[in-house]
């Protein structure tokens, strides 16, 4: 189908040359295309590092919106490892029964309203008639009332998250947006100096009261890990909620098949997610001058690890471009691969699974009524990621 459908616009430059050379603000990068490659280049933080100068390794770069540095993402082995043992223990929270009954309750009450008639006919004439934007109405939403249990904050919180948009860093008519991230920067001063005066059980006062290798954390550091909280995991989280109701909404007999096999879970979100691939790549650059993939790389330059088109090579997934919910080996990189691999993934799968979960219990047919595609543009390559707006309707199962 069209709605649903991701084409893979790397498989000839990944057969070919492997690598794909764009352009970002006058700074090259080139972008890595085969999973091997990847894998291999995202290895070797010694020759391509994620501690380069505060948001150069993101594409399009941050460093004219952004001196923070976000941790533990733009930091290398030995002093990752000390950020990163710190944050694991809160972000597996995830995994535990007593978390996953909070998301049911975020997802269950947001089905609740979207299929409550009641809520429809004194909107519409017809309860038929009403139809909710995926993006702005329920993946933004879900996003972030799930956030509030992450951080362990108020669910209250999850309003002014909303009011922000899809990315914290963009707007609709700039991709880098200043004043846009000024206000999350703000927003975090005033969450630290709060947690100070009134400390809590939420992640501001964990992090305020913890210590790396002996040492507190500074401000500019806890801030550093909740810049990259809130951004990490915002339009990824989005995309991958909006683009599970593109798939099932051309893809009935997968929604029915999750419905009465709900074993095959797990292995349908893990083929979700390599199929949507939310974020594309993520760069590093180069300590010295070496090679990717049989090209040469000079010192000091962009190279990014395209998750997405490794995501798809052929010499490693079978049908690359189909969705198969039952395949068995699955080793994709949707959350990257390595040391600085997705510390969200937990929650991620967590919300992802109630997510699909509920939608094939509760909803017999997903309707597009409206698509605005999202669809990023990394030098002569088009790569749709997701929606801007996603207009549909859904019909209760009986
Ligand atoms: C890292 C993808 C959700 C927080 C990464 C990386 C990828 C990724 C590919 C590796 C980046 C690199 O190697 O440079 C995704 C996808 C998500 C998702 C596809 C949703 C489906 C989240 C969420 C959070 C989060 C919900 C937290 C709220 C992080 C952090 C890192 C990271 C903190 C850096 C870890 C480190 O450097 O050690 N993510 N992410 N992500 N992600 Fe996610
Ligand atoms: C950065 C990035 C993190 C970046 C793992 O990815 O996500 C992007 O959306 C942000 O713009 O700053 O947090």
């Amino acid at each position: 189908g069209n709605v649903s459908q991701l084409d893979d616009p790397f498989t000839a430059l990944r057969q070919g040359d492997g690598v794909l050379d764009i352009d970002d603000q006058g700074d090259p990068v080139k972008m890595v295309l085969g999973l091997k490659d990847v894998r291999k280049a995202a290895h070797s933080w010694q020759l391509f590092q994620s501690g380069a100068i505060p948001g150069r390794i993101v594409v399009p770069s941050e460093v004219a919106i952004r001196d923070v540095r976000q941790l533990p993402f733009e930091l290398d082995p030995p002093a990752h490892k000390g950020f990163r043992g710190l944050l694991e223990p809160w972000f597996k929270r995830p995994a535990g029964k007593a978390y996953q009954d909070k998301l049911t309750d975020i997802v269950s009450i947001m089905f609740d309203s979207i299929l409550d008639n009641h809520t429809a006919i004194n909107k519409r004439s017809s309860p038929e008639m009403v139809t909710h934007d995926a993006v702005k109405d329920i993946a933004l939403v879900l996003q972030s009332r799930a956030l509030t249990v992450l951080i362990n904050v108020p669910m209250t919180e999850a309003q002014t998250w909303i009011n922000w948009g899809t990315h914290v860093f963009r707007s609709d008519d700039n991709p880098l947006d200043a004043s846009k991230a000024n206000v999350l920067y703000d927003y975090l001063d005033e969450q630290i100096a709060h947690a100070k005066k009134a400390p809590g059980e939420d992640i501001y006062t964990e992090l305020l009261h913890a210590e790396v290798e002996g040492k507190a954390l500074t401000e500019e550091e806890i801030k550093g890990i909740m810049i990259l909280t809130f951004a990490g995991g915002r339009d990824t989280v989005i995309n991958a909620l909006t683009n599970s109701l593109a798939y099932f909404s051309e893809n009935p007999d997968a929604l029915n098949f999750i419905n009465e096999h709900p074993e095959n879970l797990n292995s349908a979100i893990e083929e979700l997610l390599r199929y949507f691939s939310p974020l594309t790549h993520m760069g590093r650059v180069a300590t010295k001058d070496t090679q990717v993939a049989g090209h040469d790389v000079a010192y000091d330059s962009r190279i990014s690890l395209c998750w997405a088109s490794a995501n798809r090579d052929e010499s490693v997934f079978e049908s690359p471009n189909e969705v198969n919910l039952t395949r068995k080996a699955n080793p994709h990189v949707a959350f990257g691969f390595g040391i600085h691999n997705c510390l969200g993934a937990t929650h991620a799968r967590a919300l992802l699974r109630i997510w699909v979960g509920q939608l094939a219990e509760r909803v017999a047919r997903v309707e597009v009524v409206e698509a605005d595609e999202n669809t990023e543009q990394w030098g002569e390559v088009a790569r749709k990621v997701g929606f801007h707006k996603l207009l549909v309707r859904l019909h209760k199962r009986a």
